[in-house]
């Protein structure tokens, strides 16, 4: 078992929300500004060149165990709108720019996602608006007899089910990030993801599931 470890995302966000989740596990939780402030950085972000969740945690959680030497856990979650084939799924990010890094704010990128899931489906009635968040989380170590080749110490998925909403009703709510603000949440779909309290969200969500069931793994 380890005693430490780093949670590899550049996402602020996801910082906080893995700190809560992993806080009753007694490891030693760092970020990567933890590291940066100890003058270990600066991390450049890994291109994220996978086709699925699972293939990026994977680049995500390699990428920084190398370059610190320590257990890194990355994950890699995104929004599959049934209706829209599964988009935007691991482009979820960037979808405004299909995908593309244009250096554009976080904050102005989920806006304009939010905006481009909405128009896309426009005119599609609630029941067929069915969405999940998907989470996939990878832990990786340095192995001991070779500390620049990574190896996969555990990995889980979570997901956390819900609908797209339909404007003017949605995008509402001032937690959470990204799709929160448009994502109705299952089986009642009357409050946003944004609309929960962090603790809710934390005990529900995507990330959630799968920091539990990796702790499954790591115990
Ligand atoms: P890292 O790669 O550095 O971890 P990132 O934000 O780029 O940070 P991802 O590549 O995993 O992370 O992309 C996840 C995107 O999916 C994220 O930017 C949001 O748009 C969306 N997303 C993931 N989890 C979410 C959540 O809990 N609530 C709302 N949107 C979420």
């Amino acid at each position: 078992m380890i005693d430490e470890l780093v949670i590899a995302t550049g996402n602020p966000h996801k910082v906080a929300e893995l700190r809560e989740i992993l806080s009753p596990t007694g490891l030693r939780v760092r970020s990567l500004a933890d590291l940066e402030q100890q003058g270990l950085g600066p991390f450049d972000e890994p291109a994220e060149t996978g086709s699925t969740f699972e293939d990026n945690a994977q680049i995500k959680a390699f990428a920084y165990a190398r370059r610190t030497g320590l257990p890194c856990l990355a994950d890699d979650s995104g929004l599959v709108v049934d209706a829209l084939g599964g988009r935007p799924g691991v482009i979820s990010s960037h979808y405004c720019t299909d995908g593309r890094d244009d250096g554009l704010e976080r904050e102005q990128r989920d806006r304009l996602n939010n905006a481009r899931v909405l128009r896309e489906l426009d005119g599609v009635p609630p029941e067929q608006r069915t969405a999940r968040f998907v989470c996939v989380m990878v832990v990786a170590a340095p192995a001991a007899q070779s500390p620049s080749e990574p190896i996969i110490i555990a990995s889980a998925r979570g997901t956390f089910e819900g609908r797209i909403g339909i404007p003017p009703a949605v995008p509402r709510g001032s937690h959470g990030f990204g799709y929160d603000p448009i994502f109705l949440v299952a089986p009642d779909f009357t409050r946003t993801g944004a609309e929960l309290a962090p603790e809710e969200k934390n005990a529900l969500s995507h990330r959630a599931r799968a920091a539990q069931a990796l702790l499954e793994h790591l115990r």
